[in-house]
């Protein structure tokens, strides 16, 4: 990964490029919205198909010289029916957000109601979050999770569908760290009679790998990311019925989108075919019993973790308990030197501002897929620990820097 014909025209990207590479290898991408995804996804996203105009849908495109492009996008969404068992994909969604758009666009109208979890108690920007075009839209109505489990109050979520009657509610977390009762979800939906969009983004590959329950059949429409758990090409993908088929498609393109980012394609098709592989339930086991043993390594030194642990990849801390005067902010920075890279998050009932909130947000994705393991991770705990212990001490995270770079060596990446 030298990128020679970059630096043959543009030395200062190619140094760039050259500079990430060396940092994913070297530090410690603990994200949870982030992934290493394999040689084969990388080819296939940086391939021609960035010079495609491909607007339309396989077999019903606006442009000729398809072909190869339609081949391509067919191979997408029957790999994603298999995976996730849906009636219907579409895999054109730019991202998350826009893949969330499209359902919004197709099922409301301006000043229709979405009833979602607030952004502090993990919810997203796109879930109605007065900056984001959600929640200047729509009328937006939020339930919590509960202030001593951690989990989702349904008899928050219940009464809220009573009293205000809304078009759409929304379950999918980006900060939530237990298994999500999606049929909960669609009982409530019934009940009050209106739809329900389930959101995996983050947990795309944990149900594709079988570790966490599928939505997809339950809830009216599922939106997932592609490049996070799933570990194929970047971007979204919505999920639903052949009874919504046409709605989603024309929300999607036209609607809210032009040309398909047709190499993006090309790296979900391929994505998708590595996760059909029965090595990938191991990844999504191995992640989960991972990101567990991170929490309970956390826990015994201390730490206060949301919920009091995790079902999925990320593990989110409240520093409130054990280091009252630390936030979020102080100990990424911290923690970013020393090699470890995560994000201040946001946890329920906030008392920090947004830009440096009380908690840090740990995933287990990226680092399992360069090979580490429960020990590993018990590891990675301690020196998560030592560095919030003593944000200030240069030699702390000299010394993490150089264990660090040990679990690197030991599980190389992009070789
Ligand atoms: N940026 C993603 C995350 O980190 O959760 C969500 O879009």
């Amino acid at each position: 990964m030298d990128y020679e014909h970059v630096r043959e025209v543009d030395p200062a990207v190619a140094d760039a490029l050259v500079g990430e590479v060396d940092r994913q290898r070297s530090s410690l991408q603990m994200i949870a919205s982030e992934n290493h995804v394999s040689e084969a996804v990388l080819e296939a996203q940086s391939s021609v198909l960035t010079n495609k105009y491909a607007e339309g849908y396989p077999g019903a495109r606006y442009y000729g010289g398809c072909e190869y492009a339609d081949e391509i996008e067919n191979l997408a969404i029957e790999r994603a029916k298999e995976l996730w068992g849906a009636e219907h994909v579409n895999v054109q969604p730019h991202s998350g957000t826009q893949a969330n758009q499209g359902v919004y666009y197709a099922m409301l109208e301006p000043g229709d109601r979405i009833l979602s979890m607030e952004l502090d108690h993990g919810g997203h920007l796109s879930h109605g979050h007065p900056a984001n075009f959600t929640g200047q839209l729509y009328d937006v109505e939020q339930y919590v999770v509960d202030a001593e489990t951690g989990r989702i109050d349904f008899e928050d979520v219940k009464t809220k569908a009573e009293a205000h009657d809304p078009d759409v509610i929304v379950s999918g977390y980006s900060a939530y760290p237990r298994e999500v009762e999606w049929e909960r979800f669609q009982e409530i939906a019934e009940d009050v009679g209106t739809y329900h969009l389930a959101d995996i983004a983050h947990i795309t590959g944990l149900v594709a790998g079988g570790v966490h329950e599928n939505p997809v059949g339950t809830a009216d429409f599922v939106t997932g990311s592609t490049h996070k758990t799933i570990r194929a090409g970047r971007g979204g993908i919505i999920m639903t019925s052949e009874e919504h088929a046409d709605e989603i498609d024309s929300a999607v393109f036209p609607g809210g989108q032009g040309g398909p980012l047709m190499h993006n394609v090309a790296g979900k098709a391929v994505g998708f075919k590595e996760a059909l592989e029965p090595e990938f339930e191991e990844y999504a086991q191995q992640v989960v019993a991972n990101a567990k043993a991170l929490a309970d390594r956390l826990q015994d030194h201390g730490l206060r973790v949301v919920s009091g642990g995790t079902d999925v990849h990320l593990v989110l801390v409240d520093l409130r308990g054990s280091h009252p005067d630390l936030s979020g902010g102080t100990a990424e920075e911290a923690l970013e030197d020393a090699g470890i890279v995560l994000n201040a998050n946001t946890v329920p009932d906030e008392t920090r501002p947004p830009f440096d909130p009380s908690g840090i947000r740990i995933g287990t994705p990226a680092l399992t897929s360069r090979g580490f393991d429960e020990d590993d991770h018990r590891t990675v705990a301690d020196l998560i620990v030592e560095v919030l212990d003593d944000p200030e001490d240069e030699d702390v995270r000299a010394e993490v820097l150089e264990d660090v770079a040990a679990l690197c060596e030991a599980n190389p990446l992009y070789e």
